[in-house]
């Protein structure tokens, strides 16, 4: 965790403390000021050092106060305001107001009332009943805290994509500038680009493992070495665990096909192995027919891994130095990591049937991105040059209108609507790229859309989402979105937001083939919190016939790099270009748009 991380995540729980105790603005105030310390491109500590708590001032939103709170904690590694607020209220703030329904007030009416500290004490205390007898609380809270427990536990040992991959990106390039490595390449969860990754696993090929080990643990980025050996260490990077495994050149593709997962793909794998008397394993693809019944020892448990055992390379080795040699070996054509969820690729694999995947450079453009008119950063045409800039061939200004879910006034009413149309048109006249000016209006509880239907007509793109009520079952308003004849997409389809909320639950089948008959595309959210749909929704959208949009949701020109976040979850619904709209050129996109 970088400084800055670090004094953000600090006043994020002062502002937690403050809000427990009913302290009104100064809470807003402490997650703004962490917000901007979090993204700001200099060190808190470099400007500590330069200019005191004057050059901390220069962040925006932090003023004195927190600026001071800031050099406390770099000069002492403590915050004396929060450390007493902590001995009145020894809660694990974090872990607590991760279940969904418990914010900082839940926590305080549930310590006075029953002490509860952790979430044990909490799943203890619900399971006792004792919740619904504190005031305020009553049976369907109690229940509600009760299944939310688990999604919460689960959800703080796993990180997002969207932090992890950057840190695999610093890990890869510092490995590749080291003399001892030969090749390196991410596996696991990260390589298959899972929404949420546990650790990030790391393979190198190279004779010399010891050097590159010792290289590793000295990277100046590793804020932690957890554990170092001849060929394999671990260390720990803005509070991830990056595992890195040495391997020798000639067996590089069996490792980074084993380490790549998932484990139901590669038993599979090895089933199909067994069939054809070969034996798969890490260190390579072995021929076991001379070897009789022992000889194919039982590979289906989970043991296999760390002891590089010379057991492991009996018979002749047939493949194992490129992952394409060991699909080879067992009849099939190399499978893209997206795919490796034993969700029927291995079969498509061996038939000649895998699909041909999207790729980044299939997206023309980017269909739903936000301005300042609503909660963006930039203007309409900042947002237009910085499309033209990342390469798109066009894109839609798609701000918030008002209506269920929209807080603080940041959605656009009516006649905002129109106002800001006559700015877009104006700028789209003589932008370098196409613009489709477009709202992304509210899908209510009750499956109306938050903006008057004339305005509606005037628009090229009408994106519609859900922002309120997202639990239950959102199936029958997502329906009614969809007959809406002027709704072109609906954006984050289920409402969730990763390791914070699950969204609702939605009856994906009876969307997609509502989609797919009305000509309405279903939206892949990219940003990294969402990556909504997801990819198992995206499958059975493709196959229902819909069609997939896959967005940025940009609120800042730096997001349309999420772009690859929704193209990888794409991939891992099986997704060829065809099946996205914004594959298409513009005339293709006005087509479907007026279609
Ligand atoms: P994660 O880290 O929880 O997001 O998920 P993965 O898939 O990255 O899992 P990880 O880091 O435990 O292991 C990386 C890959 O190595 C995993 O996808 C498959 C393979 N692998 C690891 N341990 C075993 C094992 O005991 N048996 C089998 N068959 N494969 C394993
Ligand atoms: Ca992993
Ligand atoms: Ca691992
Ligand atoms: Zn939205």
């Amino acid at each position: 965790m970088s400084r800055n991380d670090e004094v953000a995540t600090l006043l994020e729980e002062m502002a937690d403390h403050l809000e427990a105790r009913d302290v009104d603005y100064k809470p807003s105030v402490y997650r703004r000021a962490a917000d901007s310390i979090r993204a700001h491109t200099v060190a808190v500590e470099t400007l500590h050092e330069t200019g005191g708590e004057d050059a901390l001032t220069e962040i925006d939103d932090v003023g004195d106060a927190i600026a001071s709170k800031t050099a406390e904690y770099l000069e002492t590694g403590d915050i004396g305001e929060l450390e007493e607020l902590r001995e009145e209220m020894p809660v694990e703030m974090d872990a607590l107001t991760a279940v969904e329904g418990v914010g900082p007030k839940t926590v305080a009416s549930l310590y006075e009332a029953l002490g509860v500290e952790t979430l044990d004490d909490l799943e203890a205390a619900a399971e006792a009943g004792e919740i619904r007898e504190v005031s305020g609380f009553g049976p369907k809270t109690e229940e509600n805290i009760l299944e939310n427990i688990p999604f919460a536990r689960e959800s703080r040992k796993r990180s997002l994509l969207g932090e992890a991959r950057p840190v695999a990106d610093r890990a890869l390039s510092f490995l590749e500038s080291q003399p001892a490595v030969e090749r390196v390449d991410v596996a696991g969860s990260l390589r298959r680009w899972r929404p949420t990754i546990g650790d990030v696993d790391v393979l190198v090929a190279g004779d010399d493992g010891q050097a590159v080990v010792d290289a590793f643990a000295g990277w100046e980025a590793a804020d932690d070495v957890i554990e170092a050996g001849t060929s394999k260490a671990s260390v720990r990077v803005d509070g991830l665990r990056v595992d890195l495994r040495v391997v020798v050149p000639a067996e590089f593709g069996a490792a980074l096909q084993y380490f790549t997962g998932s484990k139901d793909h590669n038993v599979e794998l090895r089933n199909r192995a067994i069939e054809r008397d070969l034996k798969v394993n890490e260190y390579g693809v072995f021929d076991v027919s001379e070897l009789g019944s022992d000889g194919s020892s039982d590979e289906s448990d989970a043991s296999g891994g760390d002891d590089p055992d010379a057991g492991q390379r009996v018979g002749e080795r047939v493949a194992g130095e490129t992952e394409e040699s060991v699909y080879e070996a067992v009849g099939a054509a190399w499978v893209p990591p997206e795919l490796r969820e034993d969700r029927g690729e291995l079969a498509a694999a061996t038939d000649d049937a895998l699909p041909e995947l999207v790729t980044t450079a299939d997206v023309a453009g980017d269909l739903h991105c936000h301005t300042a008119w609503s909660d963006g950063e930039p203007t309409v045409a900042g947002l237009v040059d910085a499309a033209a800039d990342f390469g798109h061939d066009y894109v839609a200004v798609t701000d918030h209108a008002t209506g269920p879910g929209m807080v603080g006034g940041v959605g656009l009413d009516d006649e905002e609507l129109r106002e800001q149309l006559a700015e877009v048109r104006a700028v789209a006249a003589d932008a370098d790229v196409d613009v489709f000016a477009g709202v992304e209006a509210n899908i209510g509880a009750d499956g109306s859309v938050s903006v008057a239907d004339d305005v509606l007509a005037e628009l090229d793109l009408v994106v519609a989402s859900p922002h309120s009520a997202l639990d239950g079952d959102g199936t029958d308003r997502l329906l009614a979105a969809i007959d809406h004849p002027e709704v072109d997409v609906v954006g984050h389809p289920t409402g969730r937001l990763l390791n914070q909320r699950p969204g609702h639950d939605v009856d994906i089948e009876r969307v997609a083939g509502a989609a797919a008959d009305e000509g309405v595309a279903l939206e892949i959210n990219a940003n990294p919190n969402r990556l909504d749909l997801r990819s198992s929704y995206v499958t059975v959208a493709v196959e229902a016939g819909a069609t997939i949009a896959v967005d940025t949701d940009a609120h800042r020109p730096a997001a349309f790099d999420y772009v690859r976040y929704g193209v990888h979850t794409a991939r891992r619904g099986w997704c060829e270009p065809d099946d996205v709209l914004n594959c298409r050129d513009a005339d293709g996109v006005r087509a479907f748009l007026e279609g």
